[in-house]
């Protein structure tokens, strides 16, 4: 199974590395074909290199559409090396074999993080490109693909390995590694289109992603794990710039996530807003007048579970909302910006990570979220429903008042992010109980209030900030005990979807104990 290399072929839009590993395919007498860049780069290096069109009989046309898409090159690419007809059919039409194939794609994805207009991320469709790699893959009996710089190396190890020659299993690696990317970078090209054209149902869209990076390990210690991108341009922990502290984490990518997506749900240009996350929960959330107000205000709803949290802010980090952080133990934080006074504080913590973004994701913008099941898994569209003050439905025989629905809207807009069932109670923009992820709803309520009674006690508040809270409820309730266990709690306004078979009981008994009660008839269920 062992094949030697006698002819490569070139064609790459990232060009890392390239000259180093040709000098060395050279240096073994290899053969080397090019197309128009990628050759003039070797050739100033003082390779020589034969240009594709010299060996397809045509020139290099419409922009570079038409290059390499030509039977002297895939026929090299395909031909199988013990088949007579084949054979035959190389000879007879002066195809030579190609035995390596060496190409990475136009920078599609790059394009799109980039912001780049419609007709630049479709000038940057590679077909020719897919088309030879696919071959070459096909053909891995013979034929070496390499679709990644990161492969140079181990291809010329393989090569000093086996005295010039490579491998059946190395080619089959090599062949594996190249179907990922075409099909990746495909998807990539479906899921741009889709966001550019409104496509919102999953039902024709593809899926895969581009590896970012290997993680050291998954959930646990004992779970392999690695990080793909989409090449969705979305501001958030894909895109960010981490600016210091070890490498992040499974746990850390999936709590960051759920922090900035859910900070960003506050538009800077009405205040500062931030959350603090734990296992993908948020254990407080504020509004302030300053992001150290947030931040503090936050941190008070839950500061026992804040410990070892993710962080995320919705405008610029400066240095006193950094001080404060730093007081405690801080898994990351991650905002659009941090001015030099923050990242100077952040400095003296070296196991923090500081992310920056550059901007905000929009919530209301469209998407996929996934969820795996034994033998497939769930699609969706990203829930980015979002409930207008004109939605809204006062059920209730009581108004809520202007601050009460203020403080409604808040906790309705992070009960989105808390997982069902989600119970979130808020006095003057800040969460001051949560409740999440629990069976029932009764219990979710209980726990958010239990939560509340823990920091007053520990800030030897009078009474709990449950007292006189607004309350949101991410799906309806199914008994009346639900906002029985609220008023219980001191709650006077609650908002929920309504809907239920039971609605009337559950709008009797809020009005029995003089709860004001909203429905915005959308339901946010997180699992
Ligand atoms: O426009 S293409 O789809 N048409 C082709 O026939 C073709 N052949 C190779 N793009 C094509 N390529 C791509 O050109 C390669 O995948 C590579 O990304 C790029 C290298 O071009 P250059 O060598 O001119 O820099």
């Amino acid at each position: 199974d062992l094949i030697p290399m006698r002819r490569a072929l070139i064609s790459v839009s990232d060009k890392t590395g390239l000259i180093d590993f040709a000098r060395k395919l050279e240096s073994r007498g290899i053969e080397i074909l090019s197309t128009g860049g990628s050759a003039r780069a070797m050739r100033e290096a003082g390779l020589t290199v034969v240009d594709v069109a010299d060996v397809t009989g045509f020139p290099e046309m419409m922009d570079g559409r038409v290059k390499t898409l030509h039977p002297a090159v895939h026929g090299g690419l395909l031909a199988l090396r013990d088949n007579e007809e084949h054979l035959a059919a190389m000879e007879a039409h002066g195809i030579g074999p190609i035995d390596l194939l060496v190409v990475n794609l136009y920078p599609f994805e790059e394009t799109v993080a980039k912001g780049g207009d419609y007709a630049e991320c479709i000038e940057n469709i590679d077909i020719g490109g897919p088309a030879m790699i696919r071959a070459a893959a096909k053909n891995h009996g013979f034929v070496n693909v390499i679709v990644d710089v990161q492969d140079y190396d181990a291809l010329l190890a393989e090569l000093n390995e086996h005295d010039d020659r490579t491998g059946l299993p190395f080619r089959q690696r090599l062949a594996q590694t190249a179907y990922a990317r075409t099909a990746a970078y495909d998807a990539a090209v479906s899921n741009w289109m889709a966001g550019a054209i409104g496509e919102e149902t999953p039902r024709r869209r593809a899926f895969a992603g581009t590896l970012a990076q290997g993680l050291r390990y998954g959930e646990n210690p004992h779970q392999a794990a690695a990080f793909y991108t989409t090449g969705e341009a979305r501001p958030g922990v894909s895109t960010a710039r981490q600016w210091q502290g070890k490498e992040l984490s499974y746990n850390n990518i999936n709590d960051t996530d759920a922090a900035f997506e859910l900070v960003a749900e506050f538009d800077p240009a009405s205040g500062p807003a931030c959350a603090i996350i734990k296992h993908a929960n948020p254990c407080g959330v504020a509004r302030g007048e300053t992001a150290i107000e947030a931040y503090r205000r936050a941190f008070d709803c839950d500061r026992t579970s804040a410990f070892g949290g993710i962080v995320a802010l919705n405008q610029p980090l400066d240095g006193a909302t950094a001080e404060e952080i730093v007081k405690i133990f801080t898994e990351v934080v991650i905002a659009p910006d941090a001015d030099e006074d923050a990242k100077r504080v952040f400095a003296t913590k070296k196991n923090l990570r500081l992310l920056t973004t550059g901007g905000l994701p929009d919530p209301l913008s469209i998407g996929m979220t996934f969820r795996q099941v034994a033998g497939g898994f769930l699609a969706q569209g990203r829930d980015n429903g979002h409930v207008g003050a004109d939605a809204l439905k006062v059920v209730s025989q009581r108004q809520p008042s202007d601050g009460e629905m203020a403080d409604l809207m808040f906790a309705w807009t992070v009960a989105k992010h808390v997982k069902s069932n989600a119970i979130v109670y808020a006095k003057d923009l800040a969460t001051v109980g949560i409740g999440a992820g629990q069976m029932s709803r009764v219990d979710s309520t209980r726990i958010g209030r239990r939560k509340s009674e823990d920091m007053a006690e520990a800030l030897q508040l009078p009474l709990p900030l449950t007292v006189g809270s607004a309350v949101a409820s991410d799906a309806f309730f199914p008994f009346a005990d639900g906002i029985e266990a609220l008023a219980d709690a001191g709650a006077k306004a609650v908002i929920q979807p309504g809907g239920s078979m039971r609605d009337a009981e559950v709008i009797e008994a809020a009005d029995r104990l003089g709860l004001a009660m909203v429905f915005t008839g959308q339901r946010h269920f997180r699992h």
